[in-house]
């Protein structure tokens, strides 16, 4: 019997998915055939709504609700997946000089758009997170001379993974995925021409890669 599922997702005022944590589940969800539903959250919903599904929880996405059982955080749910649907496995994969965390950084600057993306509602409190996190208005950093800046150094590492990608974008690896979700993540928020640039390597991989793992 197939099971129930059910996943909340953050969506910015256009409906867009722009967490990387959900990109990374439906990724494994998608590669493994794994049907599902999505439930759409602003970051005011994740608030208010969470604590009711999963009292003890983070007011956090990805939650799985499979069947009647919640699973939070996305290391978590691809570890339950992995064991519970082992027909298509999806193998760790460590890509050697690849840092997630590097590239995560690289991003921020360009994450600072999603001010102008969230719902009216959120506006208030994604600022909050951005003068916590940068210790500046989300003004300053959208300066044109600080964002180019961000924008340049996003996309000279962005080259350094495309040298990577040469020699294992063929796998479908939680590594790889990951690192598709960081891509994910910046142009769901600052838009393709920014993340991208003229590097149609990647964008080709990441199309390609989005196909190969069943992610719109
Ligand atoms: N370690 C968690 C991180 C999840 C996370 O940070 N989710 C963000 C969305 S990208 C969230 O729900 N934030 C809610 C908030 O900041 O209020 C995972 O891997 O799932």
């Amino acid at each position: 019997m197939s099971a129930k599922r059910d996943l909340y997702e953050l969506v910015d005022k256009r409906g867009n998915s722009i967490s990387p944590f959900v990109f990374r589940v439906k990724a494994v969800l998608g590669y493994k055939d794994l049907e599902y539903k999505t439930i759409q959250l602003t970051f005011q919903d994740i608030q208010t709504q969470i604590p009711s599904i999963l009292p003890l929880g983070k007011k956090e996405v990805p939650i799985l609700v499979e069947d009647t059982i919640p699973i939070q955080d996305s290391a978590a749910i691809y570890k339950h997946l992995e064991l519970n649907y082992p027909n298509k496995p999806i193998p760790e994969g460590p890509i050697k000089n690849f840092n997630e965390g590097e590239l995560f950084m690289a991003g921020i600057p360009l994450s600072v758009n999603i001010v102008n993306v969230v719902a009216d509602q959120d506006v208030d409190y994604v600022e909050s997170k951005i003068n916590n996190l940068t210790k500046r208005s989300s003004k300053d950093c959208l300066e044109p001379a600080i964002y180019n800046e961000g924008v340049r150094r996003w996309r000279e590492k962005c080259k350094e993974i495309s040298e990577l990608l040469k020699d294992h974008g063929d796998e479908v690896t939680y590594t790889l995925i990951t690192l598709a979700s960081i891509v994910h993540w910046v142009s769901s928020i600052a838009g393709e021409e920014n993340t991208f640039g003229d590097n149609e390597f990647l964008k080709n991989w990441f199309t390609e890669f989005k196909k190969k793992v069943n992610v719109k």
